[in-house]
């Protein structure tokens, strides 16, 4: 028997990964059939945040939650921060929201009526003053604006209008902050949707300045994309300002990041090793799941430990011998050498890496054992459960 393999050459690299948690993340989710409840899910911002510092706690590798506005509206997000902070975590990018209000219906910052585009430019510009309180450096915008029918709207005039729209929320951020859009193909608008895919984004982003950048959802391209391209092709026009990382098999799964497709999670993060991604403060890993069925906390350590998983095996990826490969244009060599880091069982060695510093080798297992979960469940009785969209 051979022992575990040898990860000493990335150990540096891997105590520089940091994965942002979404707060909705611990909050009751379903789909349009059914929403199932969990015992001792959280009722309120702070319990998310409590539980968001468990995954951090069992896998040091989750320091920061994103929080969607207005679902964590708290009347002093000062006081938020410093719970958060008393728990070992900090608040980190803020979701804006313009998805669940009936003026919002045909449009939000493309909307044809300019009261309705100046009270979603408003909330950004609230959110931002939340920003400010919570020290986020991090605006992400999602739009679910589109049309569902050929001919419903003038798709052009409401590009102009996301523009003056994008730039009137862009000039008011601090000189430390920036925009992050994100793009969707399709949901809830079924025919055309007005930021659809990583070029609109870039086009927007790149007509408002540096600090307007791309969020790329992992779960928002058609089936079959590359996606790790897109990564590349983002990376190198220095505009990849962060991930929404998940996994998906049909189409906005929201699934566990790495448990539908761990190769293409690999292929993703050799690109984004490739390209200068990986611990740069400029391209924060963070997750966008609901967990429907499974339990929370759990499922978002489950999460975490398939990113780091995967971006072990990804800087283990033999470079030198890889481009040589590729110059040589052996085909098999190349790919074989790619597909051997993948192949690598990464796992004990992982464990022992854990372990040495201070944190349990099975995070799961010590989350697991730790009693946090019953206590939660005969804690948390009464109240309203927060669930996603509130
Ligand atoms: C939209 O589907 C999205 O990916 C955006 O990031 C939203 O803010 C998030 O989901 C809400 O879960
Ligand atoms: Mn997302």
């Amino acid at each position: 028997m051979t022992g575990p393999v040898d990860i000493g050459g990335i150990s540096d690299q891997l105590a520089a990964q940091q994965i942002e948690l979404p707060s909705w993340a611990f909050g009751n989710s379903g789909t349009r059939f059914k929403v199932f409840a969990t015992p001792g899910t959280p009722r309120d911002p702070y319990e998310k945040i409590a539980d968001a510092a468990q995954v951090h706690k069992h896998t040091g590798l989750a320091p920061t939650v994103a929080l969607h506005i207005p679902w964590d509206h708290v009347d002093d997000f000062g006081d938020l921060r410093r719970h958060a902070e008393a728990h070992g975590v900090r608040l980190g990018t803020i979701n804006s929201n313009t998805f669940q209000d009936d003026d919002y219906k045909f449009g939000a910052l493309t909307h044809v009526d300019p009261a309705v585009r100046q009270k979603a430019i408003d909330h950004h510009l609230q959110c931002i003053d939340v920003m400010h309180q919570t020290g986020s450096r991090d605006l992400k915008i999602w739009l679910a604006e589109g049309s569902n029918y050929p001919g419903q709207e003038d798709m052009r005039s409401r590009q102009d209008r996301l523009h003056d729209s994008l730039s009137t929320i862009y000039d008011r951020l601090g000189p430390d902050q920036r925009l992050v859009l994100e793009y969707k193909f399709f949901e809830p608008s079924f025919y055309h949707t007005d930021v659809p895919d990583w070029g609109t984004s870039y086009v927007q982003v790149a007509a408002l300045g540096d600090r307007a950048v791309v969020c790329l959802d992992t779960g928002h391209h058609a089936p079959g994309t590359n996606i790790e391209f897109i990564v590349m092709q983002l990376l190198r026009l220095g505009k990849l300002g962060s991930f929404d990382f998940n996994s998906r098999f049909y189409a906005d799964d929201d699934l566990i990041v790495g448990a539908a497709d761990p190769f293409q999670l690999f292929r993703i993060l050799v690109e984004v090793i490739r390209g200068g991604g990986y611990a740069n403060p400029d391209v924060a890993f963070m997750l966008d799941q609901c967990h429907n069925i499974e339990d929370k906390i759990p499922g978002q350590i489950r999460s975490v430990l398939n990113v780091q998983e995967m971006t072990a095996r990804a800087l283990l990826l033999d470079r030198v011998a890889l481009t040589a490969a590729q110059e040589a244009h052996d085909v098999l060599a190349a790919n074989a050498i790619f597909m051997d880091a993948f192949q690598t069982d990464v796992r004990p060695a992982l464990a022992a890496w854990r372990e040495a510093r201070g944190l349990p080798g099975d995070p799961m297992r010590a989350y697991l054992d730790s009693g946090y979960q019953r206590q939660i469940a005969d804690e948390r009785v009464g109240g309203v459960q927060a669930g996603w969209g509130a």
